[in-house]
């Protein structure tokens, strides 16, 4: 079979005026240009399970309109998409089924509606591709293929991990690769639609695999900046301080996404600068102890670190470790003066970078089903706005329409030339001083 592996990528921001006040700010076009090249490391993963007897074809599509001629004459079509680009994910499938294509489409969003898109697909793969891919591929070529199959009732364990084929890609395209370390995570926060949508339990892959994936980019990309794909990646210490140790002499720049009790180890965040660690993202959430209240389900656990996010900032960035400090914009707690004091916490705090986007409920997420028993959803399936930067719900302490203005106003201060510079500055002078303290030099 020739079988097209079509992924749905590229930003979207629905907000015409956010775009136009936002997207002309250097701090946002940089972060918007870095992870919009990023490839999709679950399409990757599915060509390596293919058996070697079919063609497969890795191809991005950031929009539809784009491609006049739809690249044609496979077998079959594999798409995967993230809820905000899944209108356009089912009218590609509609294009290729009248053409006589069979459609399979997996991810998150399918995940959770799986019907929805079976009204527009052949077939669809719920949770993790790797388990059913192979019998997806066999049904496909014996003209069987099933609706549903359903990765949720087979565990599937991270050693048994392909090697991505990254060798699909044309390098030259791509400013960073994705390596994944882990799956799930040990926290539940309730507007949380990453890898825990997947996986129910926090799983990590083994070193040597990681190692293995690294080296296989090393070979296409001698000294890479690499992604680690994972939702909250350094929780598990012995496992990183191995890795770390053995990334090394390997001479990465990586980043990733992780959550503050990193600030906690000395030797880890030594290690981690070591291993050339440039930026750590984590979601702080809130500049404001009220809207951290109950937003992490199991037993507060953001709630209770309130206290320490300064310190910890100061702590990680003083290794060399650059912050990309997240926070969500309408938790229920925030009135309309959480604009100035997002502002403020991270002019104070000295973060590099920031990363401030609207409480969004995507599907399948507590907080979704609670706005929806509350009647807060305003437009419950327009998947569209599921973007991070559109609001599509009633806050809890202001109008839609006073976080939409709100917003775009904090953001055009956030990334504006002077803050974004005076950050930058602020790192570099802190670290000098930290290194001279210490006698050392940066
Ligand atoms: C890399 C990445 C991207 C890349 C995606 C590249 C691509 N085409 O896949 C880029 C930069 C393009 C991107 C864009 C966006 N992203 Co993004 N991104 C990520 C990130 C950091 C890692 C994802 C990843 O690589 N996972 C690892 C792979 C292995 O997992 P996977 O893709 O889910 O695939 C597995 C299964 O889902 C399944 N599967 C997936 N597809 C298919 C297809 C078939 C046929 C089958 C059988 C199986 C299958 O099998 C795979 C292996 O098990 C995550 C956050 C995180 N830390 O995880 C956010 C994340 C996925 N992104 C998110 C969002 C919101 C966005 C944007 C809307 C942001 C924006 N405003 O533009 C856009 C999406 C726009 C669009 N085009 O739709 C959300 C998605 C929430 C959701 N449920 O929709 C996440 C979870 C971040 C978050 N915390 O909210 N993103």
């Amino acid at each position: 079979m020739r079988i097209g592996l079509i992924a749905m990528s590229g930003i979207r921001v629905r907000d015409e005026e956010l775009v136009r006040v936002g997207l002309t700010l250097p701090g946002f076009v940089e972060r918007s240009l870095t992870i919009a090249s990023l490839p999709s490391l679950g399409l990757l993963t599915l060509a390596a399970l293919t058996p070697a007897e079919h063609q497969v074809e890795y191809i991005e599509m950031p929009d539809i309109a784009l491609f006049d001629e739809l690249p044609d004459g496979f077998d079959l079509g594999a798409i995967s998409s993230y809820s905000a680009q899944i209108d356009e994910a089912y009218e590609l499938a509609q294009r290729y089924r009248e053409r006589g294509t069979k459609v399979v489409i997996g991810g998150p969003h399918v995940t959770v509606v799986p019907e929805e898109a079976l009204q527009f697909c052949d077939s669809v793969v719920v949770g993790e591709g790797e388990p059913c891919w192979p019998e997806v591929i066999e049904d496909a070529k014996a003209g069987r293929l099933k609706t549903v199959y359903d990765a949720r009732k087979r565990e599937y364990d991270l050693a048994a991990a392909p090697m991505p084929a990254y060798d699909l890609l044309d390098i030259e395209n791509y400013n960073r690769l994705t390596v994944q370390t882990s799956r799930g995570c040990p926290h539940r926060c309730e507007f949380c639609a990453g890898s825990i949508l997947l996986a129910d339990h926090y799983k990590q892959k083994p070193i040597a695999k990681v190692l293995a994936e690294i080296d296989k980019i090393r070979e296409i990309w001698p000294h890479p900046f690499i992604e680690f794909a994972d939702d909250n990646s350094l929780v598990n210490r012995s496992y990183w301080k191995e890795l770390l140790t053995a990334m090394i002499p390997r001479h990465l720049r990586w980043f990733t996404e992780t959550d503050i009790s990193v600030a906690e180890d000395e030797e880890l965040l030594t290690l981690m600068r070591r291993a050339g660690c440039a930026q750590v993202l984590i979601g702080f959430e809130s500049p404001v102890v009220d809207g951290l209240a109950g937003l992490e389900l199991n037993n507060d656990w953001k709630y209770k670190r309130f206290a320490c996010y300064r310190e910890a900032i100061g702590r990680i960035q003083a290794h060399g470790v650059t912050v990309n400090g997240c926070f969500v914009l309408g938790l229920d707690g925030h009135t309309t003066a959480i604009f100035d004091e997002v502002y403020e916490f991270v002019r104070a705090s000295e973060l590099y970078e920031v990363q401030a986007t609207v409480l969004t409920p995507f599907p399948g997420t507590p907080l979704y089903e609670r706005l929806k028993r509350d009647g807060r959803l305003l437009e419950p399936t327009n998947w569209k706005k599921c973007t991070l930067f559109d609001v599509n719900f009633v806050p809890a302490k202001m109008a839609p329409e006073e976080l939409t203005r709100g917003f775009r106003k904090l953001i055009a201060r956030l990334y504006s030339d002077e803050f974004t510079a005076q950050r930058r500055e602020s790192f570099k002078k802190n670290l000098r001083q930290f290194h001279g303290e210490k006698g050392g030099g940066v």
